[in-house]
């Protein structure tokens, strides 16, 4: 464990992208960033980001660089809040240089701010002098984006939603990500990027539409809570089959309520289908591979480690246009030695 240096200085973190086999969909509330229902996830060893944070005393503004460029809009305005809620934790007004590092080639469709954020809280806590444990970094993480409260652990991990009707310190303080024992699960996630391009909605706004608009999605929540306890049965007795099985029908349901709401959000493309069909064969032939989808076209598959090349071989035909890669459980969030160069 690399203890913070002294406050003030340059520190680094490292931290993992996470795919969730457990969905999170539906705030209860923004502002917190407090989900409607726990959610589950694994931890994967591929596209670290790279988060060095730096207090510059007699700067008037942060300072955000994200792979090379520097951060405008949204993605500025989400970086400076959360430094803004990390200074008024430590009782400074420092403003910061923050750079940032993602690995996630260009265009691979997959999200960058579970790892993103979970790098940078870790990495801001330590450069403001913030002493907090893998917990209270979580519930920090949970407010950059949500997702980024379960990249602190590695392998599974458990994000609660916390007490229904808590509000303010007591609802933060009980919403946070914890890890979760997998007996000899040996997993892999084959990823099947069949489009890289930009989304049409940010997840942000289509899991409010669908928590407004969407007639399904209560049940599926309901249907959530019973997936969840099952899912943690299958995984103590790593039993892959259950996790699969549990995770493909929880993110089938997460999608249809989203195909409920009003205006419909549609994140599945049709390679994203021929991809669910190229899997269900592979099950017929015996294979035991399951699908799960985030808010986008691609597919995840999870597979026996064994199986991950037979896998990747069936979706990379399935999807001739696409990408395919295979992932693993990967480690938590951490703080690098020195300035992490
Ligand atoms: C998940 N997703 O559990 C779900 C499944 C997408 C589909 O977490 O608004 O980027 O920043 O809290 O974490 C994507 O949502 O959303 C996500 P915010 P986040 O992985």
């Amino acid at each position: 464990m690399v203890r913070p240096q002294k406050r003030g200085a340059e520190h680094a973190a490292v931290a993992h992208p996470n795919i969730a086999l457990i969905k999170y969909w539906g705030k209860r509330d923004e502002q917190l960033v407090l989900p409607r229902v726990d959610s589950l996830s694994m931890t994967l060893d591929i596209f670290p980001t790279t988060t060095r944070v730096r207090p510059a005393p007699g700067a008037d503004h942060d300072v955000v660089t994200l792979n090379g460029a520097p951060a405008e809009g949204e993605a500025l305005r989400r970086v400076v809040a959360f430094l803004d809620l990390v200074r008024s934790r430590a009782g400074q007004e420092l403003r910061a240089v923050v750079d940032s590092e993602n690995t996630v080639p260009t265009g691979a469709g997959l999200a960058s701010s579970a790892s993103g954020f979970a790098a940078l809280a870790v990495a801001a806590a330590a450069a403001y002098g913030l002493d907090l444990d893998a917990t209270a970094l979580s519930r920090l993480a949970r407010r950059g984006s949500g997702s980024a409260s379960r990249s602190l652990f590695g392998g599974f991990a458990l994000w609660h939603a916390g007490p229904p009707h808590a509000t303010g310190k007591q609802a933060d303080l009980g919403s946070y990500a914890e890890p979760v024992p997998a007996a000899d699960l040996d997993p892999a996630l084959v990823i099947a990027v069949v489009n890289a391009g930009p989304k049409a909605i940010s997840s942000r706004e289509a899991m409010r539409r669908t928590v407004d608009t969407s007639p399904l999605y209560e049940p599926w929540a309901r249907s959530s809570a019973d997936d969840l306890t099952e899912m943690r049965a299958a995984l103590r007795r790593a039993d892959l089959e259950a996790v699969g099985e549990i995770a493909e029908r929880n993110a089938l349901g997460m999608h249809a309520t989203m195909l409920a709401a009003r205006p419909a959000v549609r994140y599945l493309a049709p390679a994203t289908l021929t991809v669910l069909d190229s899997v269900l064969q592979l099950r017929r032939d015996g294979i035991p591979a399951y699908t799960t989808m985030d808010a986008g076209p691609n597919v995840k598959v999870l597979c026996h480690r064994a199986d991950a090349d037979r896998v990747a071989e069936t979706v990379r035909a399935a999807a001739p246009g696409g990408s395919v890669l295979v992932a693993g459980p990967g480690p938590g969030a951490r703080l690098l030695p020195g300035d992490g160069r």
